[in-house]
């Protein structure tokens, strides 16, 4: 029949669209409705309410993709207690800029874990104590989405047992980040000056944005 089939074809898809997206898993998310997730810069969640401690040097960033592939890119605010804007997620109050904590890059669905170091971004306003918002910029093929951290930066803080899914593998993305994730490697060079991830963040505007992403996940096929 095919009514039923349809009926059947758009179920499908409703279903698919609530399973679907991507989860912020650590550090603790500002909030997650899916149906937000689309809601620049933080998914829908304007406010600041909870701000946990996280590493200013070596750490980790967990999420879950729930697409067969997505292109990611992290992206922080350092020393602004609650930013609005893509701009103040290349550039501190002071006017420092800066490129991105983690590089565009691709990953497979389920869990992934990235090695991250807000202090190697060379902020001089990135200090023990400084509070920043880290910002997951997700497309799985069905458009930007976003998830928050808002962070208290603490030098040398351990994570305690259980806030992290301790046999992950978390990976490495370096500079122009060409390849998909599962390729990993040394020191990342998130130098403002030699990344083709710093062209994301010159683009004004979200539509430019948007199809900047799409085009590069096209790049990455
Ligand atoms: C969020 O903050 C804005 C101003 O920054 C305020 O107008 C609004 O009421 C706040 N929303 C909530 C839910 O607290
Ligand atoms: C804040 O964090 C605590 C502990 O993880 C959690 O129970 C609570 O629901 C969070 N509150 C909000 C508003 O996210
Ligand atoms: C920072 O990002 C904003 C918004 O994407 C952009 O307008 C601005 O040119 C960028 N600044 C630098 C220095 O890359
Ligand atoms: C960083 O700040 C925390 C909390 O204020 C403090 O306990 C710790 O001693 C500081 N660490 C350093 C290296 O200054
Ligand atoms: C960091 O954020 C908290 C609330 O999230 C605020 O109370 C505190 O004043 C902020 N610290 C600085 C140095 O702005
Ligand atoms: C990681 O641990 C979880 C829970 O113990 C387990 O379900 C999962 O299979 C493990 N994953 C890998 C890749 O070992
Ligand atoms: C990335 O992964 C996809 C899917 O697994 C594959 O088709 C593509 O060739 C990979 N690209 C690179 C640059 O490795
Ligand atoms: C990144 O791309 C730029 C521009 O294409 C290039 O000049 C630079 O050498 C690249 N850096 C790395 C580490 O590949
Ligand atoms: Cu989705």
């Amino acid at each position: 029949m095919k009514f039923s089939e349809s009926l059947l074809a758009a179920s499908l898809v409703a279903a698919a669209v609530v399973r679907a997206h991507f989860t912020l898993d650590y550090p603790q998310t500002r909030g997650l409705i899916h149906a937000d997730e689309p809601t620049p810069i933080c998914g829908g969640f304007n406010n600041v309410t909870n701000r946990t401690e996280f590493p200013l040097d070596a750490a980790e960033i967990q999420i879950n993709s729930h697409h067969t592939l997505a292109t990611v890119l992290i992206e922080v605010a350092v020393g602004i207690d609650d930013p609005s804007s893509f701009s103040q997620l290349n550039t501190t109050s002071s006017g420092q800029t800066y490129g991105p904590l983690v590089p565009f890059n691709q990953i497979p669905e389920g869990p992934a874990c990235y090695n991250v170091d807000i202090s190697s971004l060379g902020l001089a306003n990135a200090q023990n104590g400084t509070n920043a918002t880290i910002v997951i910029i997700y497309d799985g093929g069905d458009g930007n989405l976003f998830q928050c951290a808002d962070v208290t930066l603490v030098q040398g803080f351990k994570v305690p047992q259980g806030f992290i899914l301790s046999n992950l593998t978390c990976l490495t993305i370096t500079g122009n980040a060409t390849s998909n994730a599962t390729s990993t490697s040394a020191a990342p060079t998130n130098s403002p000056t030699s990344s083709s991830a710093l062209t994301f963040v010159q683009v004004s505007g979200i539509s430019l944005f948007a199809s900047f992403f799409l085009g590069m996940s096209v790049y990455f096929v």
